[in-house]
């Protein structure tokens, strides 16, 4: 293949370090044209291994290490030569010049990754791991990217397309000698159908959690003016970041906090106090909690305590009973009335809010999104809820019709699957995928 080059690190800042990559079949001839060894009696032969030397271009030098990888022993499969100089964007931009004046070809963006995968150095999913480990905007995202690209997700997916293939191994053999098919094989199939069909289920709930990782958890502080949202989210935030006041109505506008919790990207949203205004800003602000209400992942619907209960709340009540919420009675300190809560807090002297969090967690179920299986890509969901479809259909299939009418079913959800790892993927979405990585991946 033709050698191409690119910055693997990023062109737009200066670093201590900058690495040029190179792959292709001239990638280590067109490396040394600019790269020269410190010492001239020796030649680059071991792969892996640290050559010192300097980098000429036509303008300047820089001190600089070559390394080496031969295919197929590579991240391409390609012979692939990295250059690690001092990273200035003047040094990255020269000595890429140079490298393509020297025979080599800009990368577009990808080219590297799909090279690896039309390679078959790695399946499509692990190249998407790839690109979302470097886009994980929290480290539980990173976790699960990881998990992709290091192939824990492939093998769920083989050993579920390897069920599906049994089956049809078993129809296929229906189909070539029908005489000899017995009630028992028939019963086998159904048998191995379920199997399959267990497993995809188990898959297909990874995607309840998968927006939560890639977009981020936001939750809600609703509840009537001075009930404490504000005083709440300075707590949660350990900071004094809203305005907290006795007079009602002080928080107009969305209030938006960012905290990592367990890996976690959480944003805390504090809100208009929602009642009945005359005053045209503070309605706008009371329209902007409704739609930050309905939005978010989980309500934390605030009360004070020391307050009796008002209509307004049972309206608010009625209107996020079937979202996730959690009832949050606060003011514990001066609570007058026994009112029905989840949870017992002192906003205003950050009293419970441990206990809050503790419930949040509980009630998105984070911890079981850490272990159970989880994928990043809205492709992966349709993919496997196709497959799902597909096997439950085989499986209502079996009472009543023949082993060639099952089988289109069986193989139409072992394509389903095998278009997650790329191998009947179409080559205008293996395209789409790989250009919306960046230029040197
Ligand atoms: N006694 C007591 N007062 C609180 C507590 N939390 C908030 N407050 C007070 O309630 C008033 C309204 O608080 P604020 O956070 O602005 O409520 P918001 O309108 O819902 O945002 C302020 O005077 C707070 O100091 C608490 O836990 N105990
Ligand atoms: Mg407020």
């Amino acid at each position: 293949m033709q050698t191409i080059v690119a910055c693997a690190t990023p062109l737009s800042t200066a670093g201590a370090i900058g690495i040029i990559r190179l792959s292709g079949d001239d990638a280590i001839d067109i490396a040394q044209r600019v790269f020269i060894l410190d010492n001239p009696t020796k030649t680059i032969t071991v792969p892996r291994h640290m050559y010192l030397g300097t980098v000429c271009t036509k303008y300047f030098k820089d001190r600089a290490f070559f390394v080496f990888f031969k295919s197929p022993k590579s991240f391409t499969g390609e012979d692939i030569v990295e250059i690690q100089f001092h990273g200035g964007i003047s040094t990255a931009k020269g000595i890429l010049r140079a490298l393509v004046e020297a025979g080599a070809r800009p990368a577009v963006a990808g080219e590297f990754t799909k090279r690896a995968f039309l390679n078959g150095k790695l399946t499509l999913n692990e190249a998407e791991g790839i690109a979302d480990i470097i886009n994980a905007q929290s480290s539980a995202a990173a976790m699960q990217a990881y998990r992709m690209l290091s192939g824990e997700f492939s093998k769920e997916i083989n050993s579920c397309s390897e069920v599906l293939l049994q089956a049809l191994a078993t129809l296929d053999c229906e189909l070539d000698y029908p005489e000899e098919m017995s009630d028992v094989e028939h019963a086998d199939v159904e048998k191995t159908l379920r199997d399959a069909e267990i497993r995809l289920n188990a898959l297909a709930s990874g995607s309840q959690n998968r927006k939560l990782l890639t977009d981020g958890i936001t939750v809600a502080l609703i509840g009537l003016p001075n009930v404490g949202k504000s005083s709440l989210l300075n707590a949660i935030v350990k900071d004094d970041r809203a305005i907290v006041s006795s007079i009602p109505g002080t928080t107009r506008d969305v209030l938006r906090e960012h905290l990592e919790i367990d890996g976690f990207s959480v944003t805390f949203i504090d809100t208009a106090g929602i009642h009945e205004s005359q005053d045209n800003i503070e309605k706008m602000g009371v329209d902007r909690a409704k739609k930050a209400m309905l939005d978010s992942d989980i309500i934390l619907f605030i009360i004070d305590l020391s307050q009796k209960e008002r209509t307004e709340e049972q309206k608010i009540m009625a209107e996020i009973s079937d979202k996730k919420h959690i009832i949050v009675g606060n003011k514990g300190d001066i609570a007058k009335y026994q009112r029905r809560s989840d949870i017992v807090i002192e906003a205003k002297n950050c009293s419970n809010i441990d206990k809050l969090i503790e419930l949040i967690k509980e009630r998105l179920d984070l911890d079981s999104t850490q272990t159970g299986s989880v994928f990043m890509r809205e492709r992966h969901e349709f993919a496997i809820k196709n497959a799902l479809m597909s096997t439950q259909s085989a499986l209502a299939a079996c009472a009543v019709t023949t082993a060639d009418c099952i089988s289109v079913d069986v193989r139409s959800a072992y394509l389903s699957l095998a278009e997650i790892t790329g191998d009947t993927a179409s080559e205008a979405v293996i395209d789409k995928i790989f250009a919306s990585f960046c230029v040197g991946k």
